[in-house]
């Protein structure tokens, strides 16, 4: 079969399901062009994408200066290891770490990369700055985290799927209640050797769980105080995604963080990953400070990949994209907007119970138990009247449309969605 052959979506979905292993469940939904926020799938069936690959397309399906960086660079110059130097990556380390006031980065591939070279820096910092004794350093996580899929990230993971029979396991961990100050206060003064606490500013995978508004800022404060990293995983949230270009600005009104807002509860260590290609390229990142970043000498971390001159190129683009269409101010209205159209529904109905998210991140919650299959129904159903999202932890429905959606298109889709729960009022 030549790769360019056409086939079709049970043609597709066969091929997958013989050769590839089964490590996912997806909607029988096959996808083949995308532009903006709208896919298609192999048959030219047009839909909203309303997951957006989980935040990683903020910039919305083959962002054409995207795409022109990526494919420039690639008839240029693709990967030269560090082993050498390039000539992109310092223009990327230069723009990256301004736009987000960090004095270095480090550039990694995937998410869960970015994570273990957070957990990594985070440990050496404990032992050569903090003083913490050989091999006893802890770093603190909140209760259904996800990181990501590696050995040691899944070792604090308390979903079983994403756990069970993959031990043993990585220590040095401690686990504590997500928006719980106090249960962080204790298990901060319960030990010495706290290298760093590693949080989601909302959690995605757990349902679009939002914690107190001050939650971030008084856990930074307790970290500052403690002497404690405080290292924000923005992967999913972060680059607009929230209605601010990181979720640890919180209800920020201005475009870029800054110091002088109270609400921004700026990380020690902060991870980027998915939207900083806008989809195109895997391309990670960790920024700290030099007091924390310089703990890394040669040869102690890296990646054949990391930082390559396509990955620089695409950041670049992906992060300038974010800023030249306004795509935090847009994710900001948006998402007020959806969650109040959508909150006119729920009052009447028996099917939804609750909105909740900020920016273009939200989800709902089906009212029926958590190991029915409502909430799948209800996507096949949209995925049928021409909207593509994906169920989260039995009950809950993910929103996540590419922040360069316009108002009248998300109205369009609230309709659509409405209509669909509709069908599935009792
Ligand atoms: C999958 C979830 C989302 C992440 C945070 C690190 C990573 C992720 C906060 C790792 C990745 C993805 C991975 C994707 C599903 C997805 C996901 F439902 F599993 F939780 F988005 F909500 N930190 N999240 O959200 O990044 O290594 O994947 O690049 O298929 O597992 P990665």
């Amino acid at each position: 079969m030549l790769t360019l052959d056409k086939i079709t979506s049970q043609q597709a979905i066969e091929l997958e399901d013989k050769h590839g292993a089964h490590n996912y469940h997806p909607l029988p939904v096959v996808l083949s062009k995308g532009k903006g926020v709208h896919v298609w799938d192999v048959e030219g069936k047009k839909y909203y994408d309303f997951l957006s690959a989980y935040s990683a397309v903020n910039q919305g399906h083959c962002h054409p200066k995207i795409v022109n960086a990526m494919s420039r660079q690639a008839e240029t110059l693709t990967l030269t290891s560090r082993a050498f130097h390039n000539d992109m990556l310092g223009k990327f380390e230069k723009y990256i770490t301004e736009y987000f006031s960090f004095d270095k980065v480090l550039p990694m591939n995937t998410g869960a990369e970015a994570v273990e070279t957070a957990i990594k820096i985070a440990r050496k910092w404990a032992y050569e700055v903090k003083g913490v004794e050989e091999r006893e350093a802890q770093i603190i996580v909140a209760e259904n985290n996800f990181h990501g899929r590696t050995t040691t990230v899944i070792s604090f993971s308390n979903d079983e799927n994403a756990r069970k029979n993959f031990g043993p396991f990585t220590p040095g961990f401690i686990k504590i209640p997500y928006d719980d100050i106090e249960a962080l206060e204790n298990a901060i003064k319960s030990s010495k050797n706290v290298a760093g606490f590693l949080i989601e500013p909302i959690q995605g995978e757990a349902g679009v769980y939002t914690p107190a508004d001050d939650y971030m800022s008084k856990a930074k404060a307790l970290c500052n105080k403690h002497n404690v990293l405080f290292m924000a995983d923005e992967i999913q949230t972060g680059i607009a995604r929230t209605g601010s270009l990181l979720a640890v600005c919180g209800n920020c009104s201005c475009e870029n963080h800054c110091e002088r807002q109270a609400t921004y509860s700026r990380p020690d260590i902060l991870i980027l990953g998915k939207a900083l290609s806008g989809g195109a390229y895997p391309v990670s990142a960790v920024l700290a400070d030099n007091a924390i970043m310089n703990v890394i000498k040669p040869g102690q971390h890296g990646s054949t990949f990391g930082g390559n001159p396509i990955a620089a190129a695409v950041g670049m683009a992906a992060l300038e994209v974010v800023k030249e269409e306004n795509l935090a101010l847009n994710s900001r209205v948006l998402g007020k907007l959806f969650r109040s159209e959508l909150n006119k529904y729920i009052e009447e109905s028996s099917i939804v119970k609750l909105v909740r998210g900020r920016g273009l991140l939200n989800a709902i919650v089906i009212n029926d138990s958590e190991d029915s299959s409502t909430a799948w129904d209800i996507c096949i159903a949209l995925r049928d009247n021409g909207l593509l999202a994906k169920p989260t932890h039995g009950n809950i429905i993910r929103f996540a449309p590419p922040l360069v959606m316009n108002e009248e298109q998300l109205l369009d889709c609230v309709s659509i969605i409405i209509k669909t729960l509709k069908q599935f009022e009792k």
